[in-house]
């Protein structure tokens, strides 16, 4: 079949609005967001309804033809960018974007998939609820994507990923059936859990078409601080206190050293006046819904104890919305900081919480008998054992070269550190198509076996991100 006539199939099937024409916009599809790579897609389609996703679906299938799954484009492995083989098209969820239904008393959102997270979190908001899941990009992935990366972020500590958000899906299998399960159970034990197949699965499973999450009391009081650490302080044992004296109402434990913090400042207008200790900075955060509970007192009692054990030089408060404001704007400015700089090669590790301590010693030593020169930036979910452990692209280098030689090299140690600390190469930002060869590396025989066996009831014509996270099995083999 040729080009024409696809475009003509597509565009019978989706009328004119669900195609996209525009050589520019088409730029913005085609690229993933860290651009180091660029796919060539068939073409981009928009699809406006459940029925035509089935229906493209099902026309590709017939003509095997690949497809690419997108939300906002803002994952970091490449997972949402097609290949170059000129035979996948990206199925972008962005027409499809309502708000379902806010169920104020079952604490419950239903959502199209391509609804953008920031438009959920203020929908549930409005019904006086909080979406505990919050992130860098909120204001451009869609709940789709969040789902099909299991996304983490800002509110692990206390809520969960995304998996732990999830009570119902809707989703299109590679053949075209519509599994429908937008239920708002929290306690549904009969048989296999689909959805959480999807979870994590990055579009290699089918495509999901909406959602049901779950919401929590939206807090009302909070109490942010900014603790200035010690050097060596030992960051397992300061969360562990943080968490139990805080009545488990601790909400973020952000992590970030003195570069990550300049990187952010840098890049803002008006940046706070804010600074590490010598072993860098954590920002706190605790919340609560309730009226009757003054969490500035109980941060106040809980900080004090921690500068009466030596492991924070000094700590303070928000005092007002808007010292809080600031204070996450820096830690969320990190990413695009990086990015002014020239990039960083990305690091997103986890490691059991009692060994991050000993990542951050070892991996600095493999870094500094690496290259000295080499500068990094480390911060990040602490609290949560992930850490962006990230080397910056010196200034003047090719970013892509740069990347292609620490990748092949200082990264892989680096990995190998967490991976014999019991940690993993991807903490949040799944496996795509840059990461594939670790999971070979790092994975189980077995556990890959088996991803490979639910790849192949799935999609065992490899229609679904074709080269992503994951192949079939060919006739029944692991090869
Ligand atoms: P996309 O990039 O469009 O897609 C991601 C994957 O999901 C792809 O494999 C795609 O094929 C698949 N997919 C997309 N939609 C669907 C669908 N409807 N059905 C099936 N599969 C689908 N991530 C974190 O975990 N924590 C963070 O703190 C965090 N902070 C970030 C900060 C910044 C500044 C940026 C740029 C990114 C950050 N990310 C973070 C990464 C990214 O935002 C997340 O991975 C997010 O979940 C991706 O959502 P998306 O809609 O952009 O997905
Ligand atoms: C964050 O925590 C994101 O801000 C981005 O996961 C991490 O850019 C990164 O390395
Ligand atoms: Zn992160």
């Amino acid at each position: 079949m040729s080009h024409a006539i696809h475009d003509r199939a597509f565009r019978d099937l989706l009328g004119s609005g669900g195609v996209v024409d525009d050589p520019e916009r088409i730029s913005t599809y085609v690229t993933d967001q860290r651009q180091l790579f660029t796919g060539a897609p068939l073409a981009v389609l928009k699809p406006a309804t459940t029925e035509q996703v089935a229906d493209i679906v099902r026309l590709a299938a017939h003509h095997e033809i690949g497809i690419v799954p997108q939300g906002g484009n803002t994952s970091y492995c490449g997972g949402a960018t097609p290949d170059a083989s000129g035979r996948q098209i990206i199925v972008s969820l962005e027409r499809m974007d309502k708000i379902r239904e806010v169920d104020p008393l079952s604490m419950s959102i239903s959502v199209d998939a391509g609804a953008i997270l920031k438009n959920v979190q203020d929908a549930a908001a409005s019904a006086g609820l909080l979406l505990p899941l919050s992130l860098g990009a909120e204001g451009s992935c869609r709940i789709g994507g969040n789902i099909g990366t299991n996304a983490g972020g800002l509110s692990v500590v206390r809520y969960g990923m995304t998996r732990d958000l999830l009570f119902g899906i809707e989703a299109v299998l590679s053949d075209g059936t519509v599994v429908s399960d937008m239920r708002k159970l929290r306690k549904n034990n009969t048989g296999y859990d689909i959805k959480q197949c999807f979870v994590g699965s990055e579009g290699t499973l089918g495509i999901v078409t909406g959602a049901v999450l779950r919401l929590a009391p939206l807090p009302i009081r909070r109490s942010t601080a900014w603790l200035k650490l010690a050097r060596g302080v030992p960051l397992a044992e300061l969360l562990a206190l943080v968490r139990r004296e805080s009545a488990e109402l601790l909400t973020a434990f952000e992590f970030m050293t003195a570069r990550s913090i300049a990187l952010a400042t840098d890049a803002m207008t008006n940046p706070p006046s804010v600074c590490a200790g010598a072993g860098g900075a954590v920002l706190a955060e605790i919340a609560s819904s309730s009226r009757h509970l003054d969490v500035d007192e109980l941060m106040e009692a809980v900080l004090a104890e921690a500068i009466e054990s030596g492991w924070i030089e000094d700590a303070f408060l928000a005092q007002s919305g808007s010292q809080r404001t600031a204070m996450w704007q820096v830690r969320e400015t990190i990413p695009e900081g990086e990015k002014r700089r020239n990039g960083s090669v990305k690091h997103d590790i986890s490691v059991p919480l009692s060994s991050i301590q000993r990542f951050l010693e070892l991996a600095d030593t493999q870094v500094r008998s690496y290259d000295t020169d080499l500068e990094l930036s480390v911060y990040g979910h602490v609290g949560d054992g992930n850490l962006h452990y990230n080397v910056l692209v010196p200034p003047d280098a090719d970013r892509v070269e740069f990347t292609k030689r620490i990748e092949s090299s200082l990264s892989l140690q680096l990995y190998d550190t967490a991976a014999a600390l019991g940690g993993t190469f991807s903490a949040e930002h799944g496996v795509g198509r840059f990461k594939k060869h670790l999971l070979e590396r790092y994975g189980d025989f077995g556990r890959i076996a088996a991803m490979r066996r639910i790849k192949t009831a799935f999609d065992p014509a490899d229609i679904m991100n074709a080269g992503a996270t994951v192949r079939p099995l060919r006739n029944a083999t692991l090869a």
